[in-house]
């Protein structure tokens, strides 16, 4: 027999775990990093990952391309002093460090479910601040309509820089709209501690309706353009990777499905999870992309 969710998890918790918190998760607080985050009526009810798994399991080419490359790379990454270069169509260009743009009394929690395009998910509770509250201290000016980042290239520090596979920097990008999301996020931490090297500190994207690769890390430049960015995936292999990257079950990747994921640390008991519009968050950003066309712009 095989076992469902249901039958391993509370009934609360299996009832709820598609639904957002209405009033609030507990707050969290870690006294040894001073991290503390504000509950948020966005997060999942979902069993989250844990942190062995959320720091062994990951996505980092700057460090090699396993998954196992960036735990054991990453260390080496110096992420004090950092800072962002905020440029382009904003008011007050300049070079901004973290700890001004995400402040710890600013921090909310953001439990998040964060699905990969290879197929592989997580539930990971972020700390950070919203994009937008980033992009309001530059100043948007009126005809910029996309965002651009980067990330950082430090040849001595990223041993997976040597792979020839991307054209360093990684480079991701969204629309406006996008970036300006209440549910898209820059984060600092993770389980009310510092961000770790592997996950991108000190500061990476996290916009949970998208493909992982969306969510760019260790970041170093934001550019506000009226020309939609150019991004590393899409530049690799544009026929599989496109500029919107939403989570899409009814539109596969040319080769393999969408439909489905592998919940990474619940393989022992459970099949493959149904994959969600948006990833489950539908109801807050479908409005988005009323009128688009969604197997054309993937
Ligand atoms: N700079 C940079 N950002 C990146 C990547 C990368 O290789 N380099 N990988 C992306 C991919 S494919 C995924 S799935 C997520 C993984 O985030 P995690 O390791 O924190 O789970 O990071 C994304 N951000
Ligand atoms: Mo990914």
């Amino acid at each position: 027999m095989k076992l469902t969710w249901s039958q391993v998890t509370p009934e609360a918790t299996y009832l709820s775990r598609r639904s957002f918190i209405a009033a609030g998760a507990a707050v969290i607080a870690s006294p040894a990093f001073g991290l503390s985050g504000k509950p948020s009526a966005f997060s999942t009810e979902e069993q989250q990952n844990t942190l062995d798994e959320i720091t062994n399991y990951n996505n980092f080419y700057e460090f090699g391309t396993g998954k196992t490359d960036p735990a054991r790379n990453a260390g080496a990454l110096k992420t004090s002093p950092w800072s962002i270069e905020i440029g382009g169509m904003v008011d007050r260009p300049g070079s901004y460090g973290v700890e001004d743009l995400a402040p710890d009394s600013a921090l909310e929690e953001r439990i998040y479910r964060l699905r990969c395009v290879e197929a592989w998910s997580m539930v990971i509770p972020w700390l950070g601040v919203t994009l937008a509250s980033v992009l309001e201290k530059a100043g948007v000016q009126s005809g910029a309509k996309y965002v651009s980042f980067q990330t950082a290239v430090r040849p001595d520090e990223m041993p997976g820089l040597r792979g020839g596979y991307i054209e360093w920097p990684y480079r991701e990008g969204l629309r406006l709209d996008e970036a300006m999301h209440p549910l898209t996020i820059l984060a600092t931490g993770l389980y009310g501690k510092v961000l770790p090297n592997q996950n991108g500190a000190p500061i990476r994207l996290v916009v949970p309706w998208k493909y992982g690769f969306k969510s760019i890390k260790s970041i170093v430049a934001i550019t506000l353009t009226d020309q939609q960015p150019q991004t590393s995936w899409q530049m690799l292999q544009p026929s599989e990777y496109g500029f919107y990257a939403n989570v899409n079950p009814t539109v596969d990747h040319p080769r393999w499905s969408q439909a489905t994921e592998r919940r990474i640390g619940a393989g022992l008991f459970g099949g493959r999870e149904e994959t969600l519009m948006f990833n489950g968050y539908a109801e807050q950003v479908a409005s988005l992309y009323s009128g688009m066309d969604l197997a054309k712009n993937y």
